[in-house]
């Protein structure tokens, strides 16, 4: 990140950041800020919304606002945002316990609602700042704090049940892949429906180290194997997919938002004419 990208965007005398060496969430925080700057966002035009953990914790580095809130309900209190300030631009910042265990329900209907806000979601296989415990991201058979003798849970695929369950824009990337993961998190900030990034990024100090990724250096070797180009990954054989999960854009729309729905309806009102 350039000097003037960091003096614009992160409070003085943050740095070194908090986080562990070999995870990812410095990688995304950089790849953001750069996005912004690229859109020349403003701070004041800004609101990134966190939940609770070591993702959550991104907001402690942010001069733009930023809404630290509770576990699992992050994209809750964005919704209030952005329903009632649509011109804003609203970022939510999640782990995967976050989005996709405790917030479940609230990721499928911010989808549904293909309300305008950009998710990124760090998927670190874990719910890491507890501890290391299994989540509904680590992987069959993986092993956790929780699951000493392998996961015996199947894994939720984030981008796939984005995409069913109707956000506008759904893309994958990894901390291997920085300069592609600001490109994918900018057309994700310009899409006006609902956008999720998810960034695959093991934990290295629960999850790697009990997976054969104790190291930086190997989980970064973990991620450029098993991340497909999903141009490539789509050519595919079935066989050949296995392990592999697909990185860039996997899913690009233009359905009408939340906000614009929204108006209509106040316009309607203002009519005086319900149904
Ligand atoms: C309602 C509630 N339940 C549980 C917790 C305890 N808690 C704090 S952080 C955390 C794990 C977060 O995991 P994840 O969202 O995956 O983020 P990570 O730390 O891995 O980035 C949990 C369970 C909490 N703070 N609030």
């Amino acid at each position: 990140m350039t000097h003037a990208t960091g003096r614009k965007y992160l409070r003085p005398g943050v740095l070194p950041h908090m986080w562990c060496a070999g995870c990812g969430i410095g990688t995304m925080l950089g790849a953001l800020l750069r996005a912004f700057e690229e859109l020349d966002y403003s701070r004041a035009d800004t609101v990134v919304v966190t939940g609770i953990g070591c993702t959550g914790k991104l907001d402690d580095y942010l001069l733009t606002n930023a809404l630290h809130t509770t576990h699992g309900r992050a994209l809750a209190y964005a919704t209030g945002i952005k329903a009632f300030r649509p011109h804003l631009n609203v970022v939510v910042v999640m782990g995967d316990g976050d989005s996709v265990n405790i917030g479940g329900n609230h990721f499928i209907h911010a989808c549904r609602r293909n309300i305008g806000l950009t998710a990124i979601v760090l998927n670190n296989f874990n719910f890491g700042m507890t501890g290391g415990q299994a989540s509904a991201t680590s992987p069959e058979w993986s092993f956790t704090s929780t699951t000493s003798y392998g996961n015996p849970e199947r894994a939720f695929d984030i981008c796939a049940l984005a995409e069913v369950a109707g956000a506008n824009y759904v893309a994958r990337s990894t901390p291997g892949h920085g300069w592609e993961m600001q490109g994918l998190i900018k057309r994700a900030l310009a899409n006006r429906g609902f956008s999720l990034v998810e960034v695959i990024s093991p934990c290295p100090t629960h999850f790697g180290r009990r997976n054969d990724m104790p190291e930086t250096v190997q989980s970064l070797r973990w991620l450029k194997q098993h991340a497909v180009p999903v141009e490539r990954y789509r050519g595919l054989a079935a066989a050949e997919r296995q392990g592999c999960f697909p990185i860039g854009t996997l899913v690009e729309r233009d359905e009408p938002d939340f906000s614009t729905n929204y108006s209509r309806v106040r316009a309607r009102a203002a009519e005086g004419r319900p149904a």
